[in-house]
């Protein structure tokens, strides 16, 4: 049941530009940096942060894709399982700076697994964190380095993130379940 939007296509577009700058000014450059987006809809944000990186730096930013998924063994339980299911990451990760790119940073859960498919092909010098938004709830140790939109959230409300290429719409919603 739809609640509220919470971004529109220009505030998404602001964040992306504010979050690219910030992985810009962090890194000095982006000569050492990979983004990796994690299916799905990190995939789409993590293209929007690279054309806005090749915007600002005239350079072509490395990109790659991890595909995790969340077994949820019961829905009313909070128990998730991340399965790694496929890691597309064509450049060699070694001493680079792998920045994880994902829309919802929730449990933290999907992150720990996507560091963990990271680790499994290579030796990076550092991982740092981007997301569109992040709703809370964390069940891990696990921040942030870059966020879009911190949006507290209860356990019963849902962030809808939509991208044109999948959605055809760039916006973000709050659902009740
Ligand atoms: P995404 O691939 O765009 O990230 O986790 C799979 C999909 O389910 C996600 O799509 C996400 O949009 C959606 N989703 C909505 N609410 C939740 C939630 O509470 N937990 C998880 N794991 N996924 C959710
Ligand atoms: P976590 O592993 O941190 O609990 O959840 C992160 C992953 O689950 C993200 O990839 C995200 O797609 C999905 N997720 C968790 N909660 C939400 C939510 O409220 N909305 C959306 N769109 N995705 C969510
Ligand atoms: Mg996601």
């Amino acid at each position: 049941k739809f609640k509220a939007q919470i971004m529109d296509e220009q505030a998404i577009q602001r964040a992306s530009t504010r979050i690219a700058h910030e992985i810009i000014e962090k890194n000095k450059g982006i000569e050492d940096v990979v983004l990796v987006g994690i299916k799905t809809r990190g995939v789409p944000f993590a293209k929007r942060l690279s054309d806005k990186i090749e915007a600002i730096e005239k350079a072509k930013v490395d990109t790659g894709i991890v595909d995790i998924t969340l077994y949820r063994d019961d829905l009313s339980k909070i128990d998730e399982n991340p399965v790694i299911n496929s890691t597309d990451i064509q450049v060699n990760i070694n001493n680079k700076v792998v920045v994880l790119v994902d829309d919802v940073l929730f449990t933290g859960r999907t992150v720990r697994a996507a560091m963990d498919a990271i680790m499994d092909i290579g030796r990076p010098r550092s991982i740092q964190l981007a997301v569109l938004i992040d709703r809370g709830h964390r069940e891990l140790p696990i921040r942030a380095d870059f966020v879009g939109k911190n949006v507290p959230t209860s356990k019963e409300e849902v962030v809808c993130v939509h991208f044109e290429e999948i959605d055809n719409i760039n916006d973000v919603t709050i659902n009740e379940r």
